[in-house]
C-alpha cells in the first residue's frame, strides 16, 4: 500500500476580496513544492478561485467555500458582497473543513489563514494545532489594528480638544499620522461587519503561533521591533514577488515591447488595483492631465474606456499611451522606462514599486490606503500625496512634474532605490526575509 501523505495536513482560509487570496496563495505555493508529502488543503470561494487561478496541483487541493449568497444571486456591490461572506464565515469554512477531514482520515496540523480571520485562534485550538495567519498589508497598518483600544481610548479623550483630527503620535513609527489617515473602523465608523472584524482581529493576533507579512524588515525596523514585542513570533516574509512563485499575467497589448520605445524614466503608469475605479470627474481630470503632460502612459483601466474616458481621449492619444484592461503591473514597474506610477497605495502595488525603483503619485481610497499613503510621502520619501487628496487637472500636472521633472522627484527615485537595495538583500541567501521564510516553511510542516 503507498501512503501518499505523511500525516500533515495544512488547511489555508483565504479571504476572497481584493488582492489577499493570490498573495497566500503564492506563499503556500513556495511551501508546498518543498515539502511534497504534506497535503495543503486551500479554501476560498469559487469566484476567487477562478480569479486567482487556483487548481488542484500535486499536494495542493483546492476547494470552494459558500459566499453567503443563495444559488445564482449576483451581489450588487462589492460591499454587500463582503458583508454577506463575513456574515457566513466561520461556519463555511469550518464545513468545508470537516468534509476533507473526513473524506481523507487526515487532521489539521496547521491552520494559515488571512489575518483578517480572528477566528483562526479558537479554530486551532478545536484542531489542536498551529494557527499562521498572514497579514498582507504593511506593518503600520496592522499596528494601528492591534492598538484600536488605545486609540479609541486616546482619541475620544483628545476629541473634547478643539483639535477635530488629532495626530497619533504616541504610537511608535506614527508621528504625523492623523484620524483621518487610519483605515474606516479603527476610530470611526466602527458599527460594521468590516470594522468588528478587524478589532477582533487587533485582538487576537498575540495568540498565534506565528505572524507572517508580505514585507521586509528594513522597511520600518522600530515598527517592526513593536510588533515583534506583540506576537509570539513575527516572520518578514516579503516581498512576494521576490520570494514566491508569482503567477504570469499575459501581456496581450505587448506593453512590454511598447516600453523599450521609450526615454529611460519617462513613462506614468496608471493603476487603482483590484478594486477601485475613480468617480468619473476624476478620471476625467487626469485623463485630461495625462494628455496635456505629453509623458508616454500605460493605463491599467478594467472598465469601459470608450465610455468613462473623455469623448476622443483614446484616439488623440494612441501614439502616446495605452489603456489595457489589466497589465502585467509588476514586470511593467521593473522596466527602466518607467518614471512614475499613480496608485491608489495598495500595498502589494507599493511592494511593487519599491522593488521596480519607482516612484508614487498617491490618490488613496479606503482601508489601509490613506496611511500608506502617509507613509510613502512623510516615512519614506517615495510618494507624493495629490493636493486636496482629489485629482484635479492642474494639481495632477503638479504631482507628474515633481515627480518626473524636478529636483525633489529626483530625490524620490534616489530613496526608493535605496529601500530597493534593502529589499534585495532581504531575500540574499543570508537575508532576513530568506531565514524568516525558511523559519516560517519549518513550522508550517513539522
Ligand atoms: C487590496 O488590494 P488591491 O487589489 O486594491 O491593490 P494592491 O494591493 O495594490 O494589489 C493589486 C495587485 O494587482 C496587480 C498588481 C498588484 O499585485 O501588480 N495588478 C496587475 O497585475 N495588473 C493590473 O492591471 C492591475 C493590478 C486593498 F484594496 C489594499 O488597500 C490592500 O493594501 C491590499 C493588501 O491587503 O489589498
Amino acid at each position: 500500500i503507498t501512503i501518499p501523505f505523511d500525516s500533515k495536513h495544512v488547511a489555508i482560509l483565504a479571504f476572497p476580496f481584493g488582492t489577499h487570496a493570490g498573495p497566500l496563495l503564492s506563499m503556500v505555493l513556495r511551501i508546498a513544492a518543498e515539502y511534497p508529502d504534506v497535503r495543503f488543503s486551500f479554501f476560498s470561494t469559487r469566484a476567487s478561485n477562478a480569479k486567482t487561478l487556483a487548481l488542484n496541483k500535486g499536494n495542493i487541493q483546492v476547494y470552494n467555500v459558500h459566499d453567503g449568497f443563495p444559488e445564482g444571486h449576483m451581489p450588487r456591490h462589492p460591499m454587500e458582497a463582503i458583508g454577506k461572506f463575513i456574515h457566513a464565515m466561520p461556519g463555511n469554512f469550518r464545513n468545508a473543513i470537516d468534509e476533507v477531514v473526513a473524506e481523507t482520515g487526515m487532521n489539521i496540523t496547521c491552520l494559515i489563514t488571512d489575518a483578517f480571520y480572528w477566528f483562526g485562534a479558537e479554530m486551532a485550538k478545536e484542531f489542536d494545532c498551529k494557527w499562521v495567519p498572514l497579514w498582507t498589508a504593511g506593518p503600520h497598518s496592522v499596528l494601528v489594528h492591534i492598538e484600536t483600544d488605545l486609540l479609541r481610548e486616546r482619541v475620544s479623550s483628545k476629541s473634547n480638544d478643539v483639535c477635530d483630527d488629532p495626530s497619533i503620535d504616541f504610537l511608535t513609527g506614527l508621528s504625523g499620522v492623523k484620524v483621518s489617515d487610519l483605515p474606516e473602523g479603527v476610530v470611526r465608523d466602527i458599527e460594521n461587519p468590516m470594522a468588528t472584524m478587524l478589532h477582533r482581529m487587533g485582538t487576537t493576533l498575540s495568540q498565534a503561533t506565528v505572524v507572517a507579512m508580505n514585507s521586509f524588515t528594513d522597511v520600518h525596523p522600530a515598527i517592526a521591533d513593536v510588533l515583534k514585542s506583540k506576537f509570539k513570533m513575527l516572520l518578514n516574509v516579503g516581498p512576494f514577488t521576490l520570494t514566491t512563485p508569482q503567477h504570469h499575467v499575459p501581456d496581450e497589448e505587448r506593453c512590454l515591447e511598447w516600453l523599450k520605445q521609450h526615454n529611460k524614466q519617462s513613462v506614468i503608469y496608471v493603476s487603482f488595483g483590484s478594486i477601485i475605479t475613480p468617480p468619473p470627474h476624476e478620471l476625467f481630470a487626469l485623463a485630461e492631465a495625462l494628455e496635456e503632460y505629453k509623458f508616454p502612459f500605460i493605463w491599467a483601466f478594467s472598465g469601459n474606456p470608450e465610455k468613462q474616458m473623455p469623448k476622443g481621449f483614446l484616439e488623440r492619444t494612441k501614439n502616446q499611451g495605452k489603456v489595457v484592461a489589466w497589465a502585467p503591473q509588476n514586470e511593467i514597474l521593473q522596466h527602466s522606462s518607467v518614471g512614475v506610477c499613480v496608485t491608489h497605495c495598495g500595498w502589494n502595488s507599493i511592494l511593487e514599486c519599491m522593488v521596480g525603483g519607482v516612484p508614487m503619485i498617491c490618490r488613496p481610497f479606503f482601508g489601509d490606503q490613506k496611511l500608506n499613503n502617509k507613509m510613502l510621502e512623510h516615512e519614506w520619501g517615495i510618494g507624493v500625496g495629490i493636493e486636496n487628496g482629489v485629482f484635479t487637472k492642474e494639481n495632477t500636472l503638479r504631482a507628474l512634474e515633481l515627480t518626473l521633472s524636478s529636483e525633489k522627484g529626483r530625490v524620490m527615485r534616489q530613496k526608493v532605490l535605496e529601500l530597493r537595495d534593502c529589499a534585495l538583500k532581504a531575500i540574499e541567501p543570508q537575508g532576513s526575509s530568506i531565514k524568516d521564510f525558511t523559519t516560517l516553511i519549518n513550522i508550517v510542516t513539522s
